[in-house]
């Protein structure tokens, strides 16, 4: 910077000769100065000449920036501003406009005020667009007067001239129109909605700025008009528009200390991600940094002291954590500071060490203040925190399951799982058996090679009727979830699942399909996938076994018992009635519930289409080798809608 600085007469040709190898170096290498020389650059080429006239209005001497994409694909800037000084500075014997387009990095001080440039990411400024423009024209609007110099590739084409006169002799401004250089950029087809975006963010940036983007390569004309005058706070506002803001005010806040401006917007919505955009002197910083850090820090704090204070977190509760209270938050954080430091991989995170103190010290204040003067909003903040804090534990103690199962193998822990010896979950079962009775004979009945069981003591848990930390509680789910192996809710993946048959078996009374029916609610709020893949199975017991000496028949109904009663003769017919799975022998309960080639299965079914409602349909999976009976098929095939248990 100091080295470009126009010295005096005698250096002049020399200085001449260095802006010109200066400019030079930019052409050949374009990508030290600017982002690319793919259309991202050329848009660059746009923002490095607009943010010139925002410094101008930061300054307090512009209300109006106009853009223009004109046929051709020219771009035109014009400002209201001061107009860049067109005088010869006696010391240096140029223009300052002069120097701005063709000093690189031009930021000395001329006739005492500072010559700011915030520039985009670089902060090249205008001598680099005017290097790689084919042609740039300005004209300078001051003291009644129209000044102009033309360049083509960095190079002036004339001195500055007074080429007329105003038509209103108070305006004031700086015009600048230039056409990117074709032998450079990939393309000078600027991106009307990219620009737009960016346009508007510098508008909410800046309270009260105007700014128009017109773009006339069409016949037909568009224009965009930017002007907010609750600037960052009407930020917030876009923003939450169609994610339903969580409550109607917006906090807002601006200070200064020790020379840092700052300004901060925010207000929950009802989604769940978390946006916060963070600037430094305007300049966006998407990797955070001293100004984010500070901000964060100072929120949970006063949320946290606030809960605390007010009784909404116990003495036993544990604190809220940051990421607890920024779900669903919406915030602007905007810095102004005399020497902005960007660090990081791509110079986009603020490094000043005296930001972070004086944005926690402004916005503790602020935001304090604003929690005690809004309780509803502050009590619906932490309203929100508890609930995000619950999902949080609820999705680690699932991942937590999901992990220990590894870590019980490991340790040998027996458990009440009695695994199979098959280690291809495709071919493996697992019998969910009810009560410790039938426990045994499942356990002799089974083909250990391929069939899994575990058992269920007493009432399973009512899953629509408790909070997710009961349910994480409870011993007999969390042992389901840790032998079904594929997690729950979001962390559920079927390609982890143990087992293809997940079977369900239960006594064939009021009690058994009552735990069925809990069983299957559970599955179907946790993983309604094992459902939907068909993977989840009832297992269909027999209600009575009746026998004629070695002819017998086990029946799943009272009809079907009296029909098999009559066949057998109707005399000397033994009927056993099963009162629970406990009361089959080891053979029983092997060849009607669990062998393949013999047993009775219903598949569970969910209705796409009503998701919201638990409905849950059944097909009849018979055995091979058993005749398929349609009336029991008719009779059994259950319709679950509902379930309020
Ligand atoms: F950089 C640039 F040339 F590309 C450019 C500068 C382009 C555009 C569209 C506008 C500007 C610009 C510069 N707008 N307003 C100004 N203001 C000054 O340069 C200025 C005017 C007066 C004084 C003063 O101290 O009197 C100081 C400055 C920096």
């Amino acid at each position: 910077m100091e080295d470009n600085k126009i010295k005096k007469g005698s250096d002049y040709d020399a200085q001449q000769i260095q802006i010109l190898e200066g400019l030079e170096a930019v052409r050949k290498r374009p990508g030290m100065y600017i982002a690319s020389t793919s259309i991202r650059g050329l848009h660059h080429l746009v923002y490095e000449i607009v943010d010139n006239s925002v410094d101008e209005a930061l300054a307090g001497f512009c209300t109006q920036i106009d853009i223009k994409i004109e046929k051709g694909n020219y771009i035109s800037v014009l400002d209201n501003g001061r107009g860049i000084p067109i005088d010869i500075n006696k010391k240096a014997g140029v223009s300052a406009l002069e120097v701005v387009f063709t000093v690189l990095h031009a930021g000395g001080k001329f006739g005492g005020g500072g010559y700011k440039v915030s520039g985009g990411l670089h902060g090249v400024g205008a001598s680099v667009v005017n290097a790689l423009s084919s042609e740039l024209t300005v004209n300078v609007y001051r003291d009644g007067k129209v000044y102009e110099q033309k360049f083509s590739r960095g190079k002036k084409l004339c001195e500055v001239t007074e080429v007329g006169t105003c038509i209103n002799p108070d305006q004031t401004g700086t015009f600048v129109r230039f056409l990117a250089d074709d032998t450079i950029f990939e393309t000078l087809e600027y991106d009307y909605d990219t620009l737009k975006h960016r346009l508007r963010e510098t508008a909410f940036l800046i309270k009260g700025l105007r700014i128009t983007l017109t773009d006339e390569r069409e016949d037909e004309p568009k224009q965009s008009v930017f002007k907010y005058d609750g600037g960052i706070k009407e930020y917030v506002e876009f923003i939450n528009k169609g994610k339903s803001p969580s409550y109607d005010k917006i906090f807002y806040c601006e200070g200064e200390k020790n020379k840092v401006l700052v300004e901060i917007a925010l207000q929950h919505n009802n989604s769940y991600s978390e946006v916060i955009y963070t600037f430094a002197n305007n300049i966006n910083t998407p990797e955070g940094g001293t100004h984010l850090e500070g901000f964060k820090k100072v929120l949970t704090k006063c949320i946290n002291d606030y809960a605390r204070g007010k009784g909404i977190l116990k003495d036993k509760d544990e604190n809220f954590q940051g990421d607890d209270i920024r779900e669903g938050l919406c915030a602007i954080i905007s810095v102004k500071i005399e020497n902005p430091q960007f660090e990081g991989q791509t110079k986009q995170k603020l490094g000043n060490s005296e930001v972070q103190p004086a944005v926690a010290s402004i916005f503790a204040d602020k935001f304090t203040y604003f929690l005690d003067q809004n309780p509803s909003i502050a009590k619906l903040i932490c309203e929100k925190a508890n609930a995000a804090r619950k999902a949080r534990e609820a999705a680690r103690k699932a991942r937590d399951l999901t992990r220990r199962k590894t870590a019980l193998d490991s340790l040998g822990h027996p458990g009440k799982l009695v695994d199979c010896s098959e280690k291809d979950p495709k071919l493996c079962e697992i019998f969910i058996v009810e009560g410790d009775s039938a426990l045994g004979p499942a356990k002799d009945g089974r083909n250990s090679k391929y069939q899994a069981v575990m058992p269920l003591r007493g009432k399973v848990l009512n899953v629509e009727k408790a909070r997710d930390e009961r349910i994480y509680a409870n011993k007999e789910i969390t042992d389901m979830i840790t032998a079904f192996g594929t997690g729950i809710k979001k962390d559920f993946d079927i390609s982890k699942l143990r087992y293809d048959k997940i079977i369900i078996m239960t006594d064939a009374d009021v009690d058994g399909a009552h735990i069925a029916t809990l069983m299957l609610t559970f599955l179907y709020r946790f993983m309604p996938e094992l459902i939907k893949q068909g993977h989840v199975y009832l297992a269909k017991p027999p209600l009575f076994k009746v026998a004629k000496g070695k002819k017998y028949y086990y029946a799943y109904s009272d009809a079907e018992r009296d029909r098999y009663i009559s066949e057998l003769g109707g005399e000397n017919v033994d009927v056993n009635r099963f009162k629970g799975l406990g009361e089959m022998d080891t053979e029983q309960l092997a060849q009607t519930t669990m062998d393949p080639q013999t047993r009775v299965l219903l598949q569970v079914h969910m209705d796409e289409n009503a998701l919201s409602e638990l409905d849950l349909t059944f097909t009849t999976l018979m055995g091979d080798e058993v005749v398929p009976r349609r009336e029991f098929i008719e009779e059994n095939a259950k319709y679950v809608k509902n379930l309020d248990v």
